[in-house]
């Protein structure tokens, strides 16, 4: 007989140890975030924390598809990203608490966190921002001529903006152009 969960394992085709490896990885994401919960509820940690609980598949299934040049640009909601993308959390907590050790020297804090070396463009504060900055990473790709791919994570909000809509039409235009560069994903 075969069951649910193996069928949905069949059909993923992924392995067993990839799947695990992926189940750790959105684990990681939920301790992490209920870390900075816990810092933050008790005033410990400067500025504000957007947390990703109950997304942590989202950033663990694209971010598992990507190569670590491959770049992501995300949101004000942006640790799951980071982490998946293969940001060290000690110095994401370092970045958080304001210290030298972060990613931005304690300057940018929970909505600014980049990572250019696992590709990681930056969390950014600015609802639908992710989309241009994902957009002109994507036409760098393409004028350099390497194979990097440009993923922009963003929520519902930004389906508000109009910059979310010049950086769909720009994705077309590479499409027409057969250069498939810029993914979405909310
Ligand atoms: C351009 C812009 N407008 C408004 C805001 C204020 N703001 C911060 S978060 C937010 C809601 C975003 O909603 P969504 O993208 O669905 O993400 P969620 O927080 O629900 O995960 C808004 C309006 C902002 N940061 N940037």
């Amino acid at each position: 007989m075969t069951t649910a969960t193996n069928q949905s394992k069949a059909d993923s085709g992924l392995g067993t140890e990839k799947l695990l490896h992926m189940y750790k990885q959105m684990v990681a994401i939920r301790q992490f975030e209920e870390q900075v919960n816990d810092l933050y509820t008790r005033a410990l940690m400067p500025g504000l924390a957007h947390l990703y609980i109950g997304e942590e598949a989202v950033a663990v299934g694209i971010c598992e598809a990507l190569h670590r040049d491959d770049y992501i640009t995300s949101t004000h909601r942006g640790h799951g990203h980071c982490l998946a993308k293969g940001a060290a959390p000690d110095r994401m907590f370092a970045e958080l608490l304001g210290k030298e050790a972060g990613y931005c020297r304690g300057k940018g804090g929970s909505m600014h966190i980049a990572d250019p070396k696992s590709g990681n463009l930056g969390a950014n504060a600015i609802v639908g921002g992710s989309v241009g900055i994902a957009a002109g990473a994507a036409f760098s790709a393409k004028t350099l001529g390497t194979k990097q791919v440009a993923v922009c994570f963003f929520g519902e909000g930004a389906l508000g903006q109009g910059l979310l809509y010049m950086g769909f039409a720009g994705h077309l235009r590479l499409r027409e152009q057969h250069v498939q560069r810029i993914y979405a994903f909310f």
